[in-house]
């Protein structure tokens, strides 16, 4: 009896780490921080889930049955002093069919999501959505990647969408066939403390493999500023801020080697004559 009883525990416990495994698997959360009437507050998110933790409460919004969160972004998108929240919504991943904007409201019952505004791109094919701001005017800039072909260029590939948001309507501020080569994955911030974010991009290289290029935003297109080295493969992790200055956080793979490296502005010049983004010297 001794023996079967543990063996039956065994196998419980198999089973409760599988399983926890297996919710660990779908429940990949992403944390970001949302401002709501001047406090921050830590906000989490999956492909169906979005979880606030608000004065000492959590509150936890579900999508719809069969709808995902494809990539979701943050921003204060009508300038009323509350963030909102910006989702690409869709059936499957990769890519989104709508492009919705939701308000964050605050009452005495505690936090609601009120849908704001909706745009079905499915067309286009919507992957990625970040909130950015590119030229100070105090209005957010919203960047989309979506994937589709053109009018000049006729293979479907990834091509960079801004738009601002203004009167309760999507307004187009470039739309870009591409910048100078197709790009995997795009982030933004503000390399330099003026105020202004750096689109930065990694992009294919002509020799085979990718590179990190930094630009930024004069008048009506972006002006090439830095970029990298060639790596085999480049993931764009973030940023990280050392004696007030920011540098950039990538993970690159070279000859199957992983490696965490700072990116930072240097003196020497690419071919291209741009500063190199070297690695910073710990
Ligand atoms: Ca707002
Ligand atoms: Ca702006
Ligand atoms: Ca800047």
């Amino acid at each position: 009896m001794k023996f079967k009883k543990s063996w039956i525990l065994v196998l419980l416990l198999i089973g409760f780490f599988t399983m926890s495994l297996m919710v660990k698997g779908q429940n990949l959360y992403s944390h970001m921080v949302v401002c709501l009437e001047g406090q921050e507050y830590h906000l989490s998110y999956n492909n169906s889930h979005i979880h606030i933790d608000y004065e000492g409460r959590s509150y936890y919004f579900s999508t719809d049955k069969n709808k995902k969160i494809i990539d979701m972004a943050i921003g204060d998108i009508d300038s009323n002093g509350n963030d909102n929240l910006l989702i690409l919504e869709g059936e499957n991943l990769p890519y989104g069919q709508d492009f919705v904007i939701y308000d964050i409201l605050t009452d005495s019952n505690g936090l609601e999501l009120k849908e704001k505004y909706r745009n079905h791109m499915e067309v286009v094919r919507p992957w990625k959505i970040k909130a950015c701001e590119l030229d100070q005017d105090q209005e957010l800039e919203i960047f989309i990647a979506v994937n589709k072909k053109t009018q000049y260029y006729e293979e479907i590939e990834n091509r960079p969408f801004f738009f601002n948001f203004k009167n309760d309507m999507l307004v187009k501020k470039w739309t870009g066939s591409k910048v100078r080569s197709s790009f995997t994955d795009v982030y933004f911030a503000d390399l330099n403390g003026n105020g202004r974010d750096e689109f930065i991009v990694v992009e294919e290289s002509e020799e085979g493999g990718f590179v990190v290029a930094v630009y930024y935003w004069f008048g009506f297109g972006f002006i090439l500023q830095g970029e990298s080295e060639n790596y085999d493969r480049i993931e764009l992790v973030g940023t990280e801020t050392i004696d007030k200055s920011t540098f950039l956080v990538v993970e690159t793979w070279n000859h199957k080697k992983k490696t965490k490296r700072k990116l930072e502005p240097s003196k020497e010049q690419t071919k291209n004559g741009v500063y190199l983004l070297k690695e910073r010297e710990e």
